[in-house]
């Protein structure tokens, strides 16, 4: 009940605005017919629905089966002067374009190109489930078409398998939303999910694990002793294949090489450098085993991608490429001679040896491969399109390359990272990509001139499943941030900005609830923003929505006693503690509760210096971070911490004025899975003047590992001494050992916050 008087407020607020009542996501490109407009048709009036053309049989088909799922009476097909959609080919309009026009005897006109009348009915759907709430609700004019080519959402089946009815839900939900590519990553070291009829072990050995490791514990390792299996049969694929093509995707496969290949590998040992026996992975990240580079592994990914291409019709066939571990081949006597034959430098040109063979296969079969970013390395594949996760830069340097260019940087388009208040969404991955980060993207960079402009295909967002175990998560990871994303695609430069969009999409929701999605709800989490003033933090608070209001409590408070927040007034912290706050709309918790601590000490706001910057992949906020009164969280990694790796930093705080000091709070992160140890060593000086410094206590490895807490915490006493200046010389952990993630790489300090008191 509240919900429904709520959202017709807003609209009501909307409408005297003068904005259009309509809320469609993605946005139209133009309503400029609008002044046109000289007749009046009422969603609500709509009965009918018929096609000039044959071809629209199955639009039609799509469009009622979702009407029934929503739970609508179907709109019967007919061909009817009067209450009726009309379907009509336009061949003045491009293949993704199309109009809709209002015409007397309340009909409606959709025309448009060979998706284009498809993606007037998905708009018409969205008008039709307002009109459920909005009584009296017209039919805009449009003119519509998107502005990027690849609008794609990926899946990673192979961390975790969802069934083939999921697949198809998730098809839906892109459709509904006009993205026109899924990105199907079938294979990895942890499950091979696609039938091969030529070898059918790679289904009964590789889709088969014996179990998964629980959360992040990696060392010591513990597994959840449930098996995980399950793969698409030729038949489930054609199915989906159809089923996506009826709804305007395609599905571009894609079968990991040379790297991500373990489950395969498990199958097929003789097609790796050791040939050893080995399982599919029961942990996350890379494994060492690789595809050896001798002719008969080239033979046998050559009939798994026949097999492949006959299943998908796309043009794109994506081969994987990215995290190649190099160690087999090193040792590979058969990967030297090939280096030797073909005048390879190093394994990066062996890896880029690898990837133009297997695209000068797929090219010569009338197809193209696409491969993540690595394939860059050691020189391009003549035919290849990169995807470009690792930032912008690798679709950067492949676009002055004339390649084409698939944008999913990490920051924007990660999926699997977290996206509301940490302490209260499900286990992730790590990073932060909240939906406004989302909605921010430009996927075409500013440095590229208008020619190598055009290589931008577009974005997708990646879902990958290591800590996504079951279907409602997808959809909660998935949406409704893929909601901005297809905005960002279909509107380019033209989007219509945040606030727009947020508020259209407060009235999406009743969309997505009435196609059943799972979504999340974190847009709805409270936010904070700190002031450090004279010593004290000032918080404010804030929320995305203010058609309600925040409640909050205060650490010194009466615990039971919930304050109302008053908008822009900000709450003075001058003891650490932890506040509480939670977004109400009526009576109605909307997004998740917010838990935050503050630590008020001397250091706040102080001036910082270090001997050795933090390295630049970690050093957001810079040193002044580590006095902003905020602890960061593990494992939920964030843009809280600052890092550094390979060199030992000394690092100063200078309090402006001498006084007794009683204690060091570090805190640190220790996150093996991530590559990141606590310190080796600790040395603790203090100072006077800043030139002569006192060393008050060195902490070893062990002191340090057994004062390390949950919170993150390593104490130090300083034993009430007075002085000005604080030094922290830390040795950071020496390089990664043997068979733990990132051995061999230069292990990572991590800090949060330096608290003195
Ligand atoms: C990196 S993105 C990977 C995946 C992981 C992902 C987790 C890419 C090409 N490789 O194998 O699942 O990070 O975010």
């Amino acid at each position: 009940m509240k919900k429904i008087f709520v959202l017709s407020a807003l609209q009501l607020v909307l409408m005297a605005v003068g904005l259009q009542a309509q809320t469609i996501i993605p946005n139209p490109q133009s309503q400029s017919d609008m002044e046109n407009k000289t007749e009046d048709v009422k969603v609500s009036d709509l009965q009918f629905i018929s096609a000039n053309d044959p071809s629209f049989a199955s639009d039609i088909k799509v469009f009622s089966e979702f009407m029934s799922k929503m739970g609508y009476p179907a709109i019967a097909q007919k061909e009817s002067a009067t209450h009726a959609i009309h379907l009509i080919k336009d061949a003045s309009l491009r293949d993704e374009e199309y109009r809709m026009q209002c015409k007397a005897n309340q009909v409606v006109e959709i025309r448009g190109g060979k998706d284009g009348v498809f993606y007037g009915l998905m708009s018409m759907l969205q008008l039709i489930e307002e009109g459920q709430r909005q009584v009296g609700l017209s039919v805009p004019q449009l003119h519509d078409f998107p502005a990027y080519s690849w609008r794609g959402m990926h899946l990673d089946v192979s961390r975790h398998f969802f069934p083939k009815e999921f697949v198809m839900k998730y098809i839906d939900i892109l459709a509904l939303h006009k993205m026109n590519t899924f990105h199907w990553h079938l294979t990895d070291v942890q499950g091979w999910r696609i039938e091969i009829k030529k070898y059918p072990k790679l289904t009964e050995i590789g889709s088969k694990r014996k179990e998964s490791i629980v959360e992040k514990n990696f060392d010591p390792y513990i597994g959840d002793g449930v098996p995980v299996e399950g793969f698409y049969t030729q038949d489930d694929i054609k199915e989906i294949v159809l089923y996506a093509q009826a709804r305007h995707v395609q599905v571009v496969p894609e079968i990991e090489m040379p790297g991500h290949a373990q489950a395969a590998l498990s199958a097929y040992p003789e097609y790796s450098c050791a040939k050893n026996m080995m399982e599919p992975l029961t942990k996350w990240g890379v494994s060492n085993d690789v595809y050896c580079t001798d002719d008969a592994t080239f033979r046998f990914l050559e009939d798994i991608l026949d097999e492949v291409m006959a299943l998908f019709p796309s043009n794109y066939i994506h081969i994987g490429g990215d995290e190649v571990p190099k160690d087999r081949w090193k040792v590979c006597p058969v990967c030297q001679q090939t280096m030797k034959t073909h005048h390879l430098k190093d394994e990066n040109e062996l890896q880029s040896y690898f990837i133009k063979h297997i695209d000068a296969y797929v090219t010569s079969k009338g197809r193209n491969i696409i491969g993540w970013d690595e394939i860059l390395e050691g020189g391009l594949a003549p035919n290849a399109a990169v995807m470009s996760w690792r930032g912008e830069e690798g679709g950067i340097i492949a676009a002055k390359q004339q390649h084409k260019v698939v944008m999913t940087p990490g920051d924007y388009c990660y999926f699997d990272h977290y996206q509301g208040n940490k302490n209260a969404e499900p286990l992730a991955i790590g990073g932060f990509t909240p939906i406004q980060q989302v909605y921010s993207y430009q996927p075409t960079p500013a440095v590229l001139n208008a020619e190598e402009k055009k290589y931008i295909l577009g974005a997708q967002a990646n879902v990958w499943t290591e800590y996504i175990a079951t279907t409602d998560h997808v959809e909660y990871m998935a949406v409704p941030r893929l909601c901005a994303l297809a905005e960002v695609l279909w509107l380019g430069d033209s989007k219509p900005g945040w606030i727009d969009f947020k508020n259209r999409l407060r009235v999406h929701f009743s969309f997505l609830d009435q196609c059943k999605v799972h979504y999340a709800n974190s847009i709805f989490d409270v936010t904070t923003v700190r002031n450090i003033v004279e010593g004290k933090v000032e918080l404010t608070l804030e929320s995305v929505y203010e058609n309600g209001q925040i409640q909050y409590q205060m650490p010194d408070v009466d615990q039971a006693q919930l304050l109302l927040y008053k908008k822009g007034r900000p709450l003075v912290f001058k003891r650490s503690g932890k506040l509480r706050a939670q977004y109400y709309e009526g009576t109605k918790e909307l997004g998740h509760l917010l838990e935050e601590e503050i630590l008020v000490h001397k250091a706040l706001g102080k001036n910082i210096s270090s001997t050795i910057e933090p390295s630049s992949y970690y050093n957001e906020g810079g040193l002044p971070k580590l006095a902003d009164s905020k602890a960061g969280h593990a494992p939920r990694l964030s843009s809280d911490w600052l890092g550094w790796s390979g060199k030992n930093p000394a690092i100063t705080i200078d309090l402006g004025d001498a006084s007794k000091l009683n204690n060091l709070d570090i805190y640190t992160l220790k996150e093996e899975s991530n590559w990141i140890y606590l310190p080796q060593q600790i040395t603790v000086s203090l100072s006077t003047d800043g030139i002569n410094y006192i060393a008050l206590k060195t902490l070893s490895a062990k002191e340090i590992e057994d004062a390390y807490g949950v919170d993150n915490k390593l104490s130090v006493s300083l034993a009430n001494t007075k002085a000005r200046y604080v030094k922290l010389a830390l040795t950071c952990a020496p390089k990664i050992e043997k068979d733990k993630p990132g051995a061999g790489e230069d292990a990572w300090v991590f800090l949060s916050e330096l608290a003195v008191n």
